[in-house]
Formats: C-alpha cells, structure tokens, sequence
C-alpha cells in the first residue's frame, strides 16, 4: 500500500460528469460541473512510529474499502450492469483502447466510463467524443481509484441496465492493485516501450488480473521487447489469466478483446439472472 506516496493526503477527490443527462432538453447541454467529495478517507500515512500503526490503519482502510466494494458488487448486480476495472502504467493505452473499443462496439454493449487520473479531465473529453456518457474523478495526490469512488461514480453515471461501466483506473502498476472496486473484471494493460520486465517487478498487479493485454506491439520491430518471455513469466506468476497481445492503434488483437470482454458480460448477467 501507499506510505511512502503521499496518496490521499490532500482535501479528497473531485468529481466532473461530462455526461448529457436525459433531462437536459436543449439537446447539446452538457454539464462539466466539480463536487469537492467530503468522504472520511480514513487513509493512514505514519512513519514516524516505526510502521506499526501504519500497518493498523493499513488494515483498516482495506477492510472498510472490502466491505464497500462487497456492496457495489450488490448495487451492480441489482442495476445488471457489469463493472470492468481497466489498470496500468500511465501511458500503456487505457483510454485509446477504450475510445476505439466504444467506437467499433456502437453500444453493443452499451458502455459507460469512470475516467480516474489525478488531475485534468483530458481523458473524459476523449471519452465522451465517443459519446459515451463519462464521468471524471481526479484523485489530487491519490494514486489509485477505491470503492467508494466507484460507489460515487455510480450513482453520476447512472448507466442502463445490461450495460458495461469501464473504470479506467489511474495510471499506476502499484496501488491500484490492492483496491476492490466491487468489480467483476480485472484487466491490466502492458506495453510494449515499457519493457518484457514489468511483470516480474510488479507481480501484485499481475496476479489480481483476469485479463492482461499487451499493448503497442506494433512498436515490437523498434524496442527490445521478447514477447514469449513475457507471456511465459505472465503465465508463472498467473495461470488462469488470459493473455491478449494487441494494438490498439494498429487494430491487431482487438477481436480476442472484445470476444473476452462479449464472454465476461455474458457470464456476469447469467450469474446474476
Ligand atoms: N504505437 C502505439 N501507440 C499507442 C498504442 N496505444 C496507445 N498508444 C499511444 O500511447 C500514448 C498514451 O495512450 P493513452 O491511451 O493516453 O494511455 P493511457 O494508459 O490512457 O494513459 P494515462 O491515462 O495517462 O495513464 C498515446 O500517444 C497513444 O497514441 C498502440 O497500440 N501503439
Ligand atoms: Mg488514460
């Protein structure tokens, strides 16, 4: 977990829905309006005592953040909308993934996104020239998004039922995985100019996924990048996670994608009746 980061530390999250709401009549009123977030983000950071109470509050943070993530699981399943938790390094592709992925599915599921960064709404802007409908939390100092985020972002977006909401979580192979959001899939994207290494070094964030996309391998001729090595470290570390090589600029791997991302909706709502 984060004490050594400074995550949190500042007044808490603000929220800015992009979204064109269905009773703003006058067709193209979109609202970009902040909510400063007054959650008791109970989110230790003591050094200074040897570590022990920070361990406690440790503990404590991800016991409270369990237990809101155990109920969005809930509010998502009433809603029959499935929740898709999109990490990586900053940079990796999240958001072109997303936008070309929004694009090519033409609300086949419909999609919704909670755009997660620390500052700027750049990402919703980009998501919602798609026209999904998007709601941006910038987390300050934060560097991971947690569940009440995803709670908050909920109730925003409001999306329709058998719909998809993507949280683009905040670029970051470290923090981001130790938080439920209540989500039914975990997805890290790699890249390629990041190096074949990333797994091994951040082995928490690769263990928790489901699905772990190789991204930018149209850029494999220029970097140093052995791509069966990476995929048999992956396969080490995690065995029951697939393994996705991509571009997402190119186009190559992007039908495995949404067979994945087709095949998780359809289990998720048949579990759910
Ligand atoms: N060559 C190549 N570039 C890509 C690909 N996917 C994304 N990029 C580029 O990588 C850069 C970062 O892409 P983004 O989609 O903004 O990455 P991100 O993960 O959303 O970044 P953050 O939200 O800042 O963490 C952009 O310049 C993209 O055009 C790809 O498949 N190939
Ligand atoms: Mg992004």
């Amino acid at each position: 977990m984060c004490t050594t980061c400074g995550c949190g530390e500042d007044a808490g999250p603000r929220y800015t829905n992009l979204t064109a709401h269905p009773h703003d009549h006058d067709g193209d009123h979109q609202h970009e309006h902040d909510h400063q977030h007054d959650q008791d983000h109970d989110h230790g950071h003591a050094h200074e005592d040897g570590g022990s109470r920070t361990v406690v509050l440790e503990q404590r943070v991800l016991g409270r953040n369990d237990e809101l993530a155990a109920r969005n699981r809930r509010e998502l399943a009433a809603r029959r909308v499935v929740a898709i938790n999109l990490m990586s390094s900053p940079g990796a592709g999240k958001t072109t993934l997303l936008e070309r992925t929004i694009r090519e599915l033409g609300g086949r599921p419909p999609i919704s996104v909670l755009e997660g960064d620390q500052e700027t709404a750049v990402d919703a802007r980009r998501i919602r020239a798609t026209g999904a409908a998007v709601v941006q939390v910038n987390t300050g100092a934060g560097c991971h998004l947690d569940a009440e985020m995803l709670r908050r972002g909920l109730d925003e977006l409001d999306p329709p039922p058998d719909s998809v909401l993507v949280v683009e979580n905040v670029g970051n192979l470290v923090c981001p995985a130790l938080f439920d959001l209540g989500e039914h899939g975990r997805v890290v994207v790699m890249s390629v100019p990041e190096g074949d290494d990333k797994p091994v070094k951040y082995p928490h964030m690769f263990r928790t996924a489901d699905l772990v996309l190789i991204n930018k391998v149209d850029l494999l001729p220029y970097v140093s990048f052995d791509l069966l090595r990476c995929e048999e470290q992956l396969r080490s570390l995690n065995p029951t996670a697939e393994i996705v090589s991509l571009s997402a600029t190119r186009g190559d791997g992007l039908a495995d994608w949404y067979r994945w991302l087709t095949a998780r909706v359809a289990a998720t709502t048949s579990v759910a009746g």
